[in-house]
């Protein structure tokens, strides 16, 4: 067979094969075929184009051209088609059918427990108070020593903490944090510092092992009780409303003297007597008190010169009171149908 007879039926096998392809990767077979370097069908006729005689090769070698050009291009319409097809396939296979209703997607929302540390901070705020935070994981001098809680000391017991290796703890209240701040920088101090805290507490309605707290510290020169029951008058009728009245109790922690348990009258019965109030129209809202002589010469303060106040309340316990939540349990369980109320 001569050379142009082979173009010619390899012209017509090539148009057949390419046309009949339907997948990428049959064209890439086919290219290899006809055109691979090593053993191409058509790259083998071009290359003897070269051994032919000089009268032959004008008229063969126009001919073998031609019948690239055609192949390359019955390659690139194949191609083009068999992108098309798919892209069509696709199209119809991932339609949208706008008239089916659209997926709910629920939107985020404010924790009821950011809501009241928002409203707690607030309040401070517009009292003139910053907001800083301290650690997590405290030592024991921080927890408990620089609070003149002295190890072995009955008062301990107040605090039932998750210790870690030897002289660490999670911190089990945020009045650690009013020491670093006393110890970084000179009175006046007007802070408080909201946090989580951490006690091996069995769980109950009002009690879980994790919880948040925020300390309120204030040291100044002439600083007296007063200033404190002004400073919580304020608060309280700032969070819970103008008409709130407020009372102190005598309590005792070891780091404040004299110390005072916060009441507000009940908000829900207006002090008549109510479940929430246990028919005391009282509600105990924060721990307080005088910040002790001992705590403030430790971190090097003059209690001669300064005096303070200091208070922590827990912010779960502030939140369920003003949202009328009678599990604390319900704040930690992520239930959507429960925190999308607030
Ligand atoms: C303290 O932790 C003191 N540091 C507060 C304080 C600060 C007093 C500064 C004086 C001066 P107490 O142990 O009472 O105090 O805790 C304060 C509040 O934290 C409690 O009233 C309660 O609302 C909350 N709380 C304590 N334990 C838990 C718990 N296991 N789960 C939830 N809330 C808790």
């Amino acid at each position: 067979m001569s050379i142009l007879e082979q173009l010619e039926q390899l012209k017509a096998e090539a148009e057949r094969e390419i046309k009949e392809a339907s997948q990428q990767s049959k064209i890439d077979e086919l290219w290899t075929k006809y055109f691979g370097r090593k053993g191409g069908e058509l790259t083998s006729i071009l290359r003897g184009v070269k051994t032919l005689s000089a009268e032959e090769r004008p008229a063969v070698g126009k001919a073998a051209n031609e019948v690239k050009v055609f192949i390359e291009e019955l390659f690139a319409v194949q191609k083009e088609k068999i992108y098309q097809d798919g892209l069509a396939a696709k199209l119809s296979a991932e339609q949208i059918d706008v008239t089916l209703p659209g997926k709910w997607k629920a939107p985020g929302r404010i924790h009821l427990l950011n809501i009241t540390m928002r409203r707690i901070k607030e309040v401070f705020k517009g009292l003139g108070y910053s907001v800083v935070s301290g650690p997590e994981i405290e030592t024991d001098y921080y927890n408990f020593e620089a609070l003149n809680i002295p190890s072995n000391h009955p008062s301990r017991e107040m605090w039932d903490s998750f210790f870690l290796r030897e002289g660490l703890l999670m911190r089990s209240h945020t009045s650690p944090s009013q020491v670093h701040v006393m110890e970084k920088q000179e009175p006046p101090v007007r802070v408080i510092c909201p946090g989580k805290c951490y006690r091996r507490d069995a769980v109950d309605a009002t009690h879980f092992w994790e919880f948040h707290q925020v300390e309120g510290l204030l040291v100044d020169k002439n600083v007296t009780f007063s200033d404190l029951k002004g400073t919580l008058e304020l608060f309280a009728k700032g969070m819970f409303g103008h008409r709130r009245r407020t009372r102190f109790n005598p309590s005792y922690f070891p780091f404040t003297e004299p110390s005072a348990e916060v009441m507000v009258d009940c908000f829900v019965c207006d002090g008549k007597g109510c479940r929430v109030c246990k028919n005391s129209g009282w509600i105990e809202i924060m721990g307080s008190g005088m910040v002790h002589p001992r705590v403030l010469k430790g971190v090097g303060y003059d209690p001669e010169k300064y005096t303070g106040f200091a208070f922590g309340m827990g912010v779960e316990r502030i939140a369920m009171l003003t949202y009328g939540v009678d599990d604390i349990r319900l704040l930690y369980e992520d239930d959507m149908r429960f925190l999308s109320q607030f």
